[in-house]
């Protein structure tokens, strides 16, 4: 084994000879590796092909991070098989999802960080085989394992992302709501949504595209049945503030005569079987290529065929089945309908039958398809996919933001992909796949963003409502509350369920859903900035109270957590709750119960633990002592109109300052110093505050804030009321 001392906190363990994945960034030519037979904290042993790293867990020892897993935010007792897989349903019992993102810390007595940049299977038994040991097992033996001396997690979090980059910066749009469904699938069904969210009064900022926008579900195409003049229509909705985002799939529809098949199967571009030839899987436009996005090449091809769809004016994608999802391969398919023919001509079938429902189960994403194709990795190496299989999703959103380079140069983008390795935080966000209408899929929403922001995926959420099975009212009511604290906000459900949009039930489930809905575009100011700044610090958007807090009450905690610096989210997530308990950690907070952006109740509580109650209209949020919460009238979609006044709330004892930021939100200029500030600082004196303003304004970026309101609490006098008139 090869050892790199990078820095006083990261080392680099490297076994064998690793393929270069991209997860890592930070350039480490030049360096003199030393030879090394040991790793701190971990027994390494040699198992065929296989290395099993093992750790001996002590009793106090939790495990944070592993980005997109089931299971609680402390991940021990837990197993995890990270081979990126397309499973719809998500018991907790599931090892595999779409994602691999193998960074995780030990908090104990002595603490650690781990990453490993591999992208094949790698097994993690953290405590669940045997109590007190954690076996990682690795299934080749080249990769890289960093290790990180730190104390805490936010600590792990900026040396993995000085390591492996910068998180990814949606335009601000994004921020805003968006609205989807499998599927709104031609333009009068799209300009339904559009109008009922405008009618309604219902802000919100993008519509998504499901599979059947397209023709036949050929990648690239789009039905000219159901989008007469796509480009047309792109443009139309935009002008009333809507973003279309379409879905792109990987699997290219074998059909002779269409281009994107030919191109492919001309020049190479495909995965090979066994025989070298072009691999044919099915998915749902039948049978299928896949294009190798492990080849450059080829991403720069697939990234090229986006070039109709962003001259038509569209921004962004949602990239989906890129684990690469399986429904079958020919083969096993007519192995299958021997076993049928066999089982049909038994007298009795009995418990046959029940095999063959198995059987038809196991078609999909059976593990045998990804040992019989092959990839050109990098244009150097034949590789299995079985090998590399972590990285397909990652690649292909390279492959698209290739395409986003050429045609929207200098822009911005949208892109949110279900599949995902490290180092993918850099370039899109992931959503969590397919959850379900469950209330027991709240508190996983909620692990899962935790646990992914660890990994430096800062802008993600999952499908509000939930995806599959059918919503109900006051499910829709609870989760866009919760959703409305999350970065990405998508209510998005499956077709053949029920429909979830915020109208689709009552009077009252809308008038709440749309209250809450307008609460978080009168938080834009305060989620922009806080954002901004997140990815700034390299510290997650959304956090674990622990990143705020030491104590190991705080370390336990899994359904509160932080939006920002200033606001935590203690949201209700279980049915008929008429409220719930909190645990308000070391200072004093400012309850803020909202039903509506502007009409609040605010209560004052010391730190310790509480039952809050909440009726179903109401949000509760809560302000940390000496922190500012700022917000503005609501907007239509971002962007709508110029925001000139802000609403400031905080409980104020000592001194407050708040960095309220503010830049073109559509390109990088920002990162050229072009974006405006404007720093508020409130200190607490003899019953009354003192208000200072100042503003730094880049010429490019104006300030348009004219006008603050405040609503300050802490003084013994009650609440304190100003509002402040700026002159340029
Ligand atoms: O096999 O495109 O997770 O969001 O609506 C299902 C249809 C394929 C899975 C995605 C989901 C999407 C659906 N897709």
């Amino acid at each position: 084994m090869e050892y790199l001392k990078i820095n006083e906190k990261i080392s680099l363990h490297r076994f064998g000879t690793p393929l270069k994945t991209g997860a890592v960034t930070l350039d480490l030519t030049g360096n003199d590796f030393s030879e090394k037979t040991e790793i701190n904290h971990l027994n390494i042993s040699y198992e065929q092909e296989r290395i099993n790293l093992v750790y001996n867990l002590k009793p106090e020892d939790r495990i944070f991070g592993l980005g997109e897993t089931l299971g609680c935010f402390n991940k021990r007792g837990m197993k995890f098989r990270l081979f990126n897989s397309d499973d719809p349903v998500h018991t907790p019992e599931k090892e595999s999802l779409y994602g691999t993102h193998c960074l995780f810390m030990v908090d104990g007595e002595e603490s650690f960080g781990i990453f490993i940049d591999y992208p094949g299977e790698m097994i993690l038994d953290i405590g669940f085989s045997k109590k007190n040991i954690f076996k990682i097992s690795v299934s080749d033996n080249n990769f890289d394992l960093y290790i990180f001396k730190i104390d805490t997690l936010q600590e792990l979090t900026r040396n993995y992302l000085h390591l492996c980059g910068t998180p990814y910066i949606p335009p601000a749009w994004a921020f805003g709501y968006q609205q989807s469904r499998w599927s709104y699938p031609d333009a009068d069904s799209v300009n339904d949504i559009a109008d009922h969210c405008r009618n309604l009064n219902i802000p919100c900022d993008a519509i998504f595209l499901d599979i059947d926008y397209m023709d036949n579900y050929k990648v690239f195409t789009v039905s000219d049945d159901k989008f007469p003049d796509f480009a047309k229509y792109v443009k139309k909705l935009k002008k009333a503030g809507f973003k279309l985002i379409p879905i792109i799939d990987p699997g290219v529809k074998i059909e002779s005569g269409y281009s994107m098949y030919e191109e492919g199967k001309e020049n190479n571009y495909f995965c090979k079987d066994n025989e070298s030839n072009d691999f044919t899987a099915a998915c749902w436009p039948g049978k299928i290529h896949f294009p190798d996005f492990l080849s450059p090449e080829v991403r720069l091809w697939w990234g090229n065929h986006h070039k109709e769809f962003l001259e038509n004016g569209i921004e962004g994608f949602w990239i989906d089945m890129n684990e690469p999802s399986i429904f079958y391969a020919p083969s096993a398919l007519s192995s299958y309908f021997e076993q049928v023919k066999e089982i049909e001509s038994l007298e009795d079938p009995g418990f046959e039958l029940f095999r063959l429902k198995w059987l038809s189960e196991s078609l999909a994403n059976h593990p045998d398809y990804y040992r019989s194709f092959f990839h050109n990795n990098e244009g150097i190496q034949k590789v299995t996919n079985e090998s590399v299989h972590n990285l397909f999703g990652f690649k292909m959103a390279e492959a698209t933001v290739e395409g986003f380079k050429k045609y929207l140069p200098g822009k911005r983008y949208f892109l949110v992909s279900r599949s995902s390795f490290s180092g993918q935080h850099r370039i899109s966000a992931v959503w969590a796949g397919d959850n379900m209408s469950w209330w027991e899929h709240l508190i996983v929403h909620i692990r899962m963003l935790l646990s992914l922001g660890i990994s430096g995926f800062f802008y993600s959420g999952s499908d509000v409502g939930g995806f599959g099975c059918n919503s109900s009212a006051d499910l829709v009511i609870r989760w866009t509350q919760l959703g409305a604290f999350t970065p990405f906000f998508r209510n998005h459900s499956a077709t053949g369920t029920r429909s979830q949009e915020p109208w689709a039930f009552d009077d009252d489930t809308l008038n709440i859903v749309r209250e809450t809905i307008r609460t978080r575009y009168s938080l834009f100011p305060y989620i922009y900035s806080e954002f901004m700044r997140s990815v700034r610090d390299f510290h997650p958007f959304v956090s674990p109270l622990m990143m705020f807090f030491d104590s190991e009450r705080v370390k336990g905690i899994e359904d509160q957590f932080m939006f920002g610096e200033s606001l935590m989210i203690t949201p209700v997530i279980e049915r008929n709750a008429i409220g719930r308990y909190v645990h308000l950690p070391e200072c004093n907070w400012l309850l803020w119960k909202s039903s509506k952006w502007h009409e609040h109740n605010c209560v004052i509580y010391k730190s310790g633990d509480y039952f809050i109650e909440t009726g179903l209209e109401e949000i509760p949020v809560f302000m940390r002592e000496n922190t500012l919460m700022i917000q503005a009238e609501p907007q239509n979609y971002i962007g709508e109109t110029i925001i000139t006044e802000l609403f400031v709330t905080g409980l104020v004892t000592d001194e407050a300052v708040y960095e309220y930021y503010t830049d073109n939100g559509e390109d990088s200029k920002h990162k050229d110093g072009e974006f405006s500030t404007l720093t508020i600082t409130v200190n607490a004196i003899d019953d009354s505050f003192d208000i200072k303003v100042k503003i730094n304004e880049n010429f490019e970026v104006p300030m348009d804030v004219n006008r603050l309101s405040f609503e300050l609490y802490g003084s013994k006098k009650g609440v304190y009321k100003e509002t402040i008139t700026l002159t340029k």
